[in-house]
């Protein structure tokens, strides 16, 4: 049975026809504590649907970092693990994720299945997502053992997207990888994979500002993510940039509806 968060999102999604998620990195080595909660209060009063919390090198406090982030905001936290030690029970719910063209199975379904036993006991809410990763692809890719698929080929994810919908998954990402330049996954790879795939797409991976965002959502995304931005830009502006961001984003997503 579909879980709250999962509904909030299908429902929100039919609502508005596009979605803002903000990434943090709980990366203790790179933000503290009370730093990654200001961030998540000033993306959810900017008007981001949830925050994704994770990264490919996620660094011990897990638990600490996401029980303050979920006790300080309403909108819904969700889980994005780059490995076993990005699961906790203090999110409202996690991805499930496979990255589907990794060339190690450990990706694939081994870090799943070594994973699965905690997550049950959790009994938190699982969203299952296959994750693509695209040129340059970044850490996620290195860290992943991906084979990217080239910037200029988007036939490709298509296949994988197809094959992740017959597979049961609900959400199809496509990735570029954190702080990837250029503006994020090309609108052409966007709108073959979502003219032909049934399920919501959720792309990330440096859409920076306004134009990048929109132009995702114009090309099919359902769901854009921002990471780098949320972390470099926020704090500084009280999150008054990023707000314009979201309307711009919500903009494009009612033409849609
Ligand atoms: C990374 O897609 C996300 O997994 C976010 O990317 O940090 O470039 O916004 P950025």
């Amino acid at each position: 049975m579909p879980g709250k968060v999962w509904t909030y999102i299908e429902e929100k999604l039919e609502k508005e026809g596009a979605l803002h998620f903000s990434l943090l990195d709980p990366d203790p080595l790179k933000i503290t504590k009370d730093d990654i909660v200001e961030l998540a209060e000033l993306a959810e009063s900017a008007g981001t649907d949830a925050i994704m919390i994770g990264g490919s090198t996620v660094l011990g406090y897990i638990d600490e970092y996401v029980e303050s982030i979920s006790d300080a905001v309403d909108i819904p936290t969700i889980l994005f693990p780059g490995n076993v030690s990005g699961v906790s029970e203090y999110a409202d719910a996690m991805f499930f994720m496979s990255l589907l063209n990794s060339t190690n199975p450990y990706w694939i379904i081994g870090a799943q299945a070594l994973g699965a036993p905690k997550v049950k006991l959790t009994g938190i809410e699982t969203i299952p997502m296959a994750y693509l990763l695209v040129e340059p692809g970044k850490t996620a890719a290195w860290v992943g053992d991906a084979k990217v698929f080239p910037r200029d080929k988007p036939k490709i994810p298509v296949m994988y997207a197809l094959a992740a919908e017959f597979l049961g998954f609900r959400l199809v990402y496509l990735e570029a990888g954190s702080g990837a330049e250029g503006g994020g996954v090309p609108s052409e790879m966007i709108s073959i994979v979502s003219q032909f795939c049934d399920i919501p797409l959720i792309t990330g991976g440096g859409f920076n500002t306004a134009e990048d965002v929109v132009r995702g959502v114009e090309a099919g995304a359902s769901i854009v993510v921002q990471g780098t931005y949320i972390e470099k830009h926020v704090q500084a502006d009280k999150g008054a940039e990023l707000k314009k961001i979201v309307a711009a984003l919500k903009e494009a997503g009612a033409k849609r509806v």
